[in-house]
């Protein structure tokens, strides 16, 4: 059984989109996953096919049909998988939710439109709300792409090198609450500038701890946030960066 991610939008012009090249395209062409698309405007009636109508309450922008909606996910969504739907006031997309939805064996996603879809068939359905962080897109389309990404790369055989989704950032690795540390490739010297010596001396226990070391350095540096979670985890206590003077 191949995932399948099931997308409802009125574009479906933008699928697979980036998703038809790289990593993900190189897997959609072996069959390691599926995309189904279908356009909601299938679903619409009427000499119009409209899918939206103004709000009941007056304000600005459209709302899309519960009816019209109702019957796309009918037609598309798989009883005991996910239904999704994006939109910025949805739960926070996660590694964790990410991992969660790539050991299922798919999901649907409903991709809204103008001011958003009427509230009934959110509920009717039981859609998980999702979203992909504080800013706001002019559709769920460029939000469905990005979980699906994230998805996809953690499928069986998706990655060549499986090591490389276990040891980044968020990945579940040493405990998935990390920033990466730096790399660095050939030449060691360039424009004046060298690659830390530890990396070039062959000792992996030392090159480890480096690693380490310059994970938690930016963690702390730039994701308070993830370093607090981080030392919780680790019941250490917070280290600033600064001396215990001046904490
Ligand atoms: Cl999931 N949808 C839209 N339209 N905007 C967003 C989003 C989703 N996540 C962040 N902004």
């Amino acid at each position: 059984m191949t995932w399948t991610a099931r997308v409802l939008t009125l574009f479906p012009a933008m699928f697979p989109g980036p998703l038809g090249a790289s990593l993900a395209g190189r897997a959609l062409e072996q069959g390691l996953w599926h995309l189904a698309v279908r356009d909601i405007r299938d679903f619409a009636e009427g000499r119009h096919r409209q899918v939206d109508d103004t709000p009941f309450g007056g304000g600005a922008g459209m709302v899309m049909r519960p009816d019209v909606v109702d019957r796309a996910l009918q037609a598309v969504a798989v009883e005991g998988e996910p239904a999704l739907y994006l939109t910025p006031r949805g739960r926070p997309l996660t590694q964790g939710l990410v991992r969660e939805l790539a050991a299922g064996s798919g999901l649907s996603l409903l991709c809204g439109r103008y001011e958003g879809v009427d509230e009934r068939v959110l509920e009717k359905h039981r859609l998980v709300e999702v979203s992909i962080g504080d800013y706001v897109l002019s559709g769920g389309e460029l939000a469905a792409l990005v979980l699906i990404d994230a998805v996809v790369r953690l499928l069986p055989g998706v990655m060549g090198n499986q090591a490389s989704s276990e040891e980044e950032s968020f990945g579940p690795g040493f405990d998935g609450l990390l920033l990466e540390h730096p790399h660095y490739t050939r030449p060691a010297l360039w424009e004046g500038r060298a690659v830390p010596e530890v990396l070039l001396q062959g000792n992996h226990a030392a090159i480890r701890r480096w690693r380490q070391a310059e994970a938690e350095r930016i963690t702390r540096e730039r994701r308070p946030d993830l370093w607090t979670g981080f030392c919780e985890k680790t019941r250490s206590t917070p280290r600033t960066g600064k001396s215990r003077a001046q904490d």
